[in-house]
């Protein structure tokens, strides 16, 4: 059964999140389906691609897959992890991919939507990082993704106290494009996408392509990076990442020791 709806007309890809049961969690299997969209879309040398749920669905994506986290002891955001893969397959689509979001949008789904290049939403979308709400260290990368579209401070709210950020002030600090109202959600999306199409495409995607580079020349030293690992290595070793799967699968709230 497929959980995602999948659409190509006049130069154009659209992927819908189509498994609402799960909340869109990013299972490998739903991911898998992301992917190969795109990798058809750009076969068919797509001009832009959309990103969405359905209409009524009123979580956009649920992030990852809890059940599908690395066991304790394990990275669970390593980079051949589904969604590290989701995220550079996006990246390195050669043309924008819009998110259009009319829902609300939970840990590893918000760094798809900030990876996204354009962002279109209804006040009805919320954007929150949730790995203090599971005891999951974040990766570098996925950081670096977050430092470069907003503020240190606003990035560690966000990540300390795992709060729903609102589309209101998602757009006061850039995220969203554009905040539109839900009845012209689609008309606004489409119309953006059509302007794009409408452009140089190789320009586009060699531009997509140098933000990409320049967005990520921070040079780690081999000896930093290392103690970076080693530090994430405390906390996917921990009781707490335990605690925080067990709990949501228990579906009860989590007891963080500090252990
Ligand atoms: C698997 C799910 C999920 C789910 N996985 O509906 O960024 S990091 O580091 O944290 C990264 C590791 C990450 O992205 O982790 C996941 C972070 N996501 C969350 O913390 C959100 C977890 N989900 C929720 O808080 C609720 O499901 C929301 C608020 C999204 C929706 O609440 P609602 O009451 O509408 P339920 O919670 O009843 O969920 C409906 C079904 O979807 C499953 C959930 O287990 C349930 O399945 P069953 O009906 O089989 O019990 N589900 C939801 N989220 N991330 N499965």
């Amino acid at each position: 059964m497929s959980l995602t709806i999948t659409e190509f007309r006049d130069e154009m890809g659209i992927i819908t999140l189509d498994n609402d049961s799960k909340r869109n969690s990013l299972s490998s299997e739903l991911i898998e389906e992301i992917i190969s969209g795109l990798n058809y879309f750009k076969d068919n040398d797509a001009r832009v691609a959309i990103l969405r749920a359905n209409k009524e669905s009123k979580v956009f994506s649920a992030g990852h897959d809890i059940n599908e986290l690395a066991k304790p002891g394990r990275d669970p955001l390593s980079y051949n992890d589904p969604l590290e893969q989701v995220l550079r397959a996006i990246e390195h689509f050669p043309a924008p991919v819009i998110a259009m979001l009319n829902g609300s949008v939970w840990g590893g789904a918000t760094e798809l939507i900030f990876t996204c290049d354009i962002i279109i939403a209804t006040r009805k979308a919320t954007l929150a990082l949730t790995p203090a709400r599971i005891g999951v260290p974040y990766n570098p990368n996925g950081i670096l993704h977050f430092l470069n579209m907003l503020s240190i401070s606003v990035v560690k709210e966000l990540f300390y106290t795992a709060q729903p950020l609102s589309a209101e002030r998602a757009e006061q600090l850039g995220i969203i494009n554009h905040l539109v109202a839900e009845e012209e959600l689609e008309t606004y999306t489409f119309a953006l996408a059509e302007k794009i199409k409408k452009n140089a495409p190789l320009s586009i995607a060699v531009m997509k392509e140098q933000l990409r580079l320049l967005s990520k020349a921070s040079p780690l030293s081999p000896e930093t990076f290392e103690r970076i690992q080693g530090l994430r290595r405390t906390v996917y070793d921990s009781n707490d990442y335990k605690e925080g799967i067990q709990a949501f699968l228990e579906k009860r709230e989590p007891v963080f020791k500090g252990n």
